[in-house]
């Protein structure tokens, strides 16, 4: 069986090979950025033609944190758009039987009841910070489930809450929350600093899941005969970004002060996933926060002394 991992170099990209790299017979198919620009249609359907995989996984896009979607809507919304359109309709037209899109839990709307339940989509506006995203990765979630009513293609979504792990951006004005504090924290204790700066109140909650876990639920629902068009991905609890930061001050062993710059954003208030219908399906999440951030902190430093820490945004996370 030979499956395409779309966007192997990512975060989850790179959690979906070590968990597929362990699977009997799967051969994997995988380009790097430098080699398929999965924003020409005309690239991908050339490697399409020519590898005509069996099985997608679509794990890449432009992606960032709050202050990269803030400032940057344009790139976020034309470039998710364009790699998802061209990736699902040119797996539909090289014959590609199942096909699995990578959405977010930003897809749901700023005021959706919490936990957010699938069935909350497109039930009202989004939250205005990462809204260009959110479009794009609601036509992906929203190709395949039309391709796979009209077109007969098990084409289907998963929808994972924020991420973290291996092999994440710690570039400080494009990463996500937990990356950027691991790294702030971690070099205020290196420089014997008395204060870390922080974005917003803190008073925001969280979900955050593991990326192993998330290559594990990405196994688990492509062995559904049936599967949902869509299903949320998290743990089904959550932290304040003032939690968070005293987690990692723990695992850091930093012992100085947190300052909240609230000159930044502080995004949607809460956001927790509804993950009964998963949960149902027979799949949880494994790692707990505190373990995960264990192990997120100690390949944080091995990536820093093997030189391949990610501290500056590329140009699209694929
Ligand atoms: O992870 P994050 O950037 O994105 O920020 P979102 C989460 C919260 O942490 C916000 C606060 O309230 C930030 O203000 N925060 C505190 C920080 N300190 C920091 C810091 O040093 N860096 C960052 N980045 N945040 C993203 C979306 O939203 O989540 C994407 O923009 C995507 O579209 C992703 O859905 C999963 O959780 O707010």
């Amino acid at each position: 069986m030979k499956l395409f991992i779309a966007g192997h170099q990512g975060l989850v990209g790179s959690a979906l090979v070590r968990r597929f790299a362990r699977e009997p017979g799967v051969a994997l198919v995988l380009r790097g950025r430098g080699e398929l620009d999965l924003s020409s249609q005309a690239a991908v359907d050339a490697f399409y033609a020519a590898e005509r995989p069996d099985m997608a996984i679509i794990a890449a896009g432009r992606v960032g944190g709050i202050n990269a979607n803030n400032t940057r809507p344009a790139e976020f919304l034309f470039e998710n758009l364009a790699i998802a359109a061209n990736t699902i309709h040119g797996a539909y037209r090289a014959g590609v039987k199942r096909l699995l899109f990578l959405g977010s839990s930003c897809i749901y709307p700023a005021h959706a009841p919490q936990p957010m339940p699938e069935e909350s989509l497109l039930a009202g506006p989004l939250e205005p910070t990462n809204e260009g995203y959110a479009v794009a990765k609601i036509a992906g979630l929203k190709l395949c489930q039309t391709y796979r009513r009209q077109y007969g293609v098990l084409y289907h979504s998963v929808m994972p809450t924020n991420l973290y792990g291996p092999c994440d951006n710690y570039d400080l004005q494009g990463s996500h929350v937990l990356p950027a504090l691991i790294r702030k924290y971690s070099e205020a204790v290196e420089e014997r600093k008395a204060e870390v700066v922080a974005w917003g109140t803190g008073a925001p909650r969280r979900e955050f899941l593991h990326v192993d876990d998330m290559a594990d639920a990405c196994a688990f629902v492509l062995e559904l005969a049936d599967p949902p068009d869509w299903v949320n991905v998290g743990t089904g609890t959550d932290v304040s970004i003032r939690e968070l930061t005293a987690l990692i001050a723990e695992v850091t062993g930093f012992r100085g002060r947190v300052a909240w710059d609230a000159t930044k954003p502080d995004g949607m208030a809460r956001k927790l996933l509804d993950v009964r219908r998963l949960t149902a399906l027979g799949w949880k999440a494994r790692v707990g926060l505190p373990e995960g951030l264990r192990a997120t902190y100690a390949s944080y430093l091995a990536e820093k002394a093997a030189g391949t820490l990610r501290t500056e945004s590329r140009k699209r996370q694929a």
